[in-house]
C-alpha cells in the first residue's frame, strides 16, 4: 500500500505521529493508498522550514525564481501521463480530463514565473513637491488550503503566484485527494526548488488545515473550499488580522435567450452541466431557457444527456466518472432525493449507477435532469457539486436576470444570445465575479477570477493574486 509523505524543508517527510488515512480510488471504492494524518506539530515544523527560508527566497533574482518556476512547469509537462493517472485515480474524473488538468497546472506555474520577470510599481509625483513610489513586498509565510475537485490545478493555481511574489508556502491539499500534491513535492525537489520554499502538509482540514490557519506567523491565507468552511475560517483567520482570499461554492445560472446560437449553445451547455461530474464550483446547474426555446432545448439537450456513457474513468469515451467519495456521493444522492420531494420532475437520471467486477463499489451517479422547481427550493438555491441541473423557462430579461439574482451565491453565470446589446446588459446585471456570454470556462488566467456574496471574498489570477501574496508600501521622498 502506497504511503504518501509531507513534502518539508525539501524533503519527504513522515508525519510525526505516524498516523495515517485510509485514501480510496472512487472508481472502485477500495483504499489504494495512505495519506499522512499530520497534525499541528507538523504544521509547526513546515513553518519553521518556511520562516528559515523566507529571506533568500524573497532575494532570489526574478530570473533565478523564474528559471526554478519554469523547471517545475516543464517537469509537470513531461509528467502529465503519470500526473493524469494519478489524478484520475485520487479523483474520478475521466483520464482525458486529468491530462487537461494537469496540463493547465503547468501552465499555471509558467504563467506566474513569467510574472517574476515583470514586477513593476507605481510612482505618484506630488506638484514638484515630492516622489512617492510603491513597492510591493512579499508577506513572507502563506498558506495555501486547497479542495478535491480539481485537485493538482487549483493547488498550482495558488501556490504559484504566492511563489512568484517570493513568499514561501505552506499548502494543504485536500484529504481527499492528495496523490498529485505528493508527486508535485516531488517534481519541486527534482527541479531545485530551494529547500522551505514550498511546504506540503496533509491531513484533515479541522486538524491541519485549521493549525494553518492559526499559526502566527502564517500571514495569509488562500482557500478554495466550501463556503461553510470558508466561513468558519475567516471566524478563526480575522481576529489575527490575516489576508484572507476565499474562493467558495457557486450556484451558477445558465441563461439561454432564443435567438441563441443552439448548437453550440447544447455543446457547451452539456460541459458546463456534467464535466467533471458536475464536482466544479463554476458548472452552470440552474439552467434558464427563454419560453419559446424550451421545448426544442428540453428535446435537444435531453437527447445529448442521454447519450453520456456514465463509467470507468480510464476509459476515453467515458464523459461522467465516479464521485469524489462515499460522503460526497450519498449527499449528491440526498440532494437527489430532495429535489423529487420539492416536486422536481426528473426528466432523465436520479439514480446511482452499478458497474461490473473492480468497478462494482465504485460511486457513480447518472447524469440528472430535473424541471418544475420553484425558485426558492433547496435544489436551486443550495450548491449541489454533482452530475444534477435543473430546466426553468423565463418570458423576458428582466425575469432572467432576477432568476439569475435569486441565490445567495455569485460566482459564474454564462449568457447566451447573439444580441450584442442585451449581452453587455444583462452581463452587467448578473450579480456574479465572472460572466462568460456565448461559452463557458474559457479562461484567460491575467482575469480576475471569484466571486460575491457566499462565493468568496478577493479574487485570484493575473496581478490580483500577486496584490493578494504582497505587501503594498508607499514611499515619499520629499524633494
Ligand atoms: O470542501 P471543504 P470539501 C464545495 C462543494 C462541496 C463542499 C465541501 O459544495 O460539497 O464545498 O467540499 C480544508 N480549517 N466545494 O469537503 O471541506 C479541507 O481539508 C482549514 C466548492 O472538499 O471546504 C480541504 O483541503 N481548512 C469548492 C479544503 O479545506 C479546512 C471546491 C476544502 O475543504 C477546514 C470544493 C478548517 N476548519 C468544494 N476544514 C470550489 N469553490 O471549487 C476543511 N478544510
Amino acid at each position: 500500500m502506497q504511503k504518501i509523505t509531507n513534502y518539508i524543508n525539501g524533503k519527504a517527510a513522515e508525519p510525526t505521529a505516524g498516523n495515517y488515512l485510509d485514501n480510496p480510488n472512487p472508481a472502485t471504492g477500495k483504499t489504494y493508498s495512505l495519506c499522512p494524518d499530520s497534525d499541528a506539530a507538523d504544521v509547526q515544523l513546515a513553518v519553521e522550514a518556511a520562516l528559515a527560508a523566507k529571506t533568500s527566497w524573497a532575494n532570489t533574482t526574478a530570473e533565478q525564481k523564474f528559471q526554478v518556476m519554469s523547471k517545475i512547469a516543464d517537469l509537470i509537462d513531461r509528467d502529465n501521463e503519470r500526473l493524469a493517472l494519478a489524478e484520475t485515480t485520487d479523483q474520478g474524473k475521466p483520464l482525458w480530463l486529468s491530462r487537461n488538468e494537469v496540463t493547465r497546472a503547468a501552465q499555471n506555474f509558467r504563467f506566474y514565473a513569467t510574472a517574476t520577470m515583470q514586477m513593476a510599481s507605481e510612482a505618484h509625483i506630488t506638484e514638484n513637491q515630492a516622489v512617492n513610489y510603491t513597492i510591493r513586498q512579499p508577506i513572507g509565510v502563506v498558506g495555501c488550503i486547497s479542495p478535491w475537485n480539481l485537485p493538482l490545478y487549483l493547488f498550482t493555481w495558488k501556490i504559484a503566484p504566492a511563489l512568484a511574489a517570493g513568499n514561501c508556502v505552506v499548502a494543504k491539499p485536500s484529504e481527499v485527494t492528495p496523490m498529485t500534491a505528493y508527486l508535485l513535492g516531488e517534481l519541486c525537489i527534482e527541479a531545485g526548488l530551494p529547500a522551505g520554499v514550498l511546504n506540503i502538509v496533509h491531513g484533515l482540514g479541522p486538524k491541519v488545515g485549521q493549525a494553518l490557519v492559526e499559526h502566527p506567523q502564517v500571514k495569509a491565507i488562500s482557500f478554495t473550499g466550501g463556503s461553510a468552511t470558508g466561513k468558519h475560517l475567516a471566524a478563526t483567520a480575522a481576529p489575527m488580522l490575516k489576508k484572507l482570499s476565499l474562493e467558495l461554492g457557486g450556484k451558477n445560472p445558465n441563461i439561454i435567450f432564443a435567438d441563441c446560437d443552439l448548437e453550440k449553445t447544447l455543446k457547451t451547455s452539456i460541459n458546463s452541466s456534467f464535466l467533471n461530474q458536475g464536482e466544479i464550483c463554476l458548472c452552470g446547474s440552474r439552467i434558464y431557457i427563454e419560453r419559446s426555446l424550451f421545448e426544442t432545448f428540453k428535446t435537444r439537450f435531453l437527447e445529448l444527456v442521454k447519450r453520456l456513457k456514465t463509467g470507468n474513468p480510464l476509459e476515453d469515451d467515458t464523459r461522467i466518472g465516479a464521485i469524489v467519495s462515499q460522503q460526497h456521493f450519498d449527499k449528491v444522492m440526498a440532494c437527489i432525493a430532495i429535489a423529487k420531494a420539492e416536486g422536481g420532475n426528473i426528466l432523465t437520471g436520479g439514480n446511482s449507477v452499478q458497474l461490473e467486477g473492480e468497478l462494482a463499489d465504485g460511486w457513480y451517479i447518472q447524469p440528472t435532469v430535473f424541471e418544475g422547481l420553484s425558485v426558492d427550493c433547496k435544489t436551486q438555491q443550495e450548491e449541489i457539486f454533482g452530475p444534477v441541473v435543473t430546466l426553468t423557462p423565463f418570458d423576458t430579461e428582466e425575469e432572467a436576470i432576477a432568476l439569475a439574482n435569486s441565490n445567495s451565491y455569485g460566482l459564474a453565470a454564462s449568457i447566451w444570445t447573439e444580441n450584442l446589446s442585451r449581452a453587455h446588459r444583462v452581463s452587467a446585471a448578473v450579480d456574479s465575479g465572472i460572466i462568460w456570454v456565448n461559452c463557458w470556462l474559457y479562461r484567460d488566467l491575467r482575469t480576475p477570477f471569484g466571486g460575491m456574496k457566499n462565493s468568496g471574498v478577493g479574487r485570484e489570477g493575473g496581478w490580483e493574486a500577486i496584490r493578494f501574496f504582497t505587501e503594498a508600501k508607499n514611499i515619499c521622498i520629499k524633494l
